[in-house]
């Protein structure tokens, strides 16, 4: 086991390893990222963020209390392949003691990773503004932008919120008969939620959420942010959904790149992670 006790603790929860629920595993990658630099300062932050945050969650009336274990950073060796061994190995040593994995990101290509650890059953609901199906960008497979494509090989993947793809992507999607829900389009969100629940029901699910599928006016820190994004109220029906129809193994809050002062964006990550703990517990 790689793990170790991390410095500053998600919640402030100080938590025995042994008798936590939840293994918070901050994933500092910033290897592949295209545009702005910046993601593996967004573990570190969104745990700063998590600080400042009440246990209870309001929304779903629970209190997060003595279920998290916060690890150390993972070590990420510079290389792309060698970090998703690295992830890959870790997760995998987490769900063998039985807990369940809660990734920080780190490049959206630590969810690859984590499929790894994974059965070929489980389902991966990646919320992302961008399709992530890019074949070999920069010569190279392992990219943050060819994430979903990676993970499609092993696993079945659902988009959601994806509206930044070309129009290859776009066949491409069509072509593989991969589900995407475009979140913002508020008129059908009761369809989308209906078809969400069908897909992952009884199934299941690990849930990948990249800060970038939000409004960016919800989320100035990340490393592409694109227009047109969903709402915090939205995602939390999305969130719902999934949790009470299907089996919540897993899940990632990536591509947080903070810019200083202004952190509403690590605020909003950290406050996922409460509220998937809050559903998976009272569900
Ligand atoms: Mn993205």
């Amino acid at each position: 086991m790689l793990l170790y006790e991390g410095k500053d603790s998600f919640l402030e929860e100080v938590v025995d390893f042994k008798k936590a629920k939840y293994v918070i595993l901050p994933v500092p990658m910033d290897i592949t990222t295209t545009y702005l630099k910046g993601t593996k300062f967004g573990p570190r932050s969104v745990i700063e963020a998590s600080r400042s945050l009440e246990n209870y969650d309001s929304e779903l009336d629970f209190e997060v209390r003595d279920v998290v274990f916060t690890s150390g950073e993972l070590e990420i060796p510079p290389e792309a392949a060698k970090a998703i061994d690295v992830i890959k190995s870790t997760v995998s040593d987490v769900l063998l003691e039985k807990k369940f994995p809660i990734l920080l990101g780190g490049e959206h290509t630590i969810t690859y990773g984590a499929s790894l650890a994974f059965d070929e059953d489980v389902i991966f609901v990646i919320f992302d503004a961008h399709a992530d199906f890019k074949k070999d960008v920069l010569g190279s497979a392992i990219n943050h932008a060819s994430n979903s494509r990676l993970i499609n090989k092993r696993n079945k993947v659902v988009l959601v919120g994806t509206r930044s793809l070309s129009k290859e992507d776009k066949d491409e999607l069509e072509k593989m008969k991969i589900t995407t829900l475009r979140a913002q389009d508020y008129t059908k969100l009761k369809n989308n939620l209906s078809e969400l629940k069908r897909l992952v029901k009884d199934k299941k699910v690990y849930v990948s959420i990249d800060m970038d599928v939000f409004d960016p006016s919800l989320v100035p820190g990340v490393g592409t942010p694109q227009p047109g994004g969903i709402f915090y109220e939205i995602m939390l029906d999305y969130l719902r959904a999934i949790v009470c129809s299907g089996k919540l193994v897993g899940f990632d809050v990536n591509e947080v790149r903070p810019i200083g002062e202004n952190n509403i964006t690590e605020i909003l990550a950290a406050k996922l992670v409460i509220d998937l703990i809050a559903l998976k517990e009272t569900n």
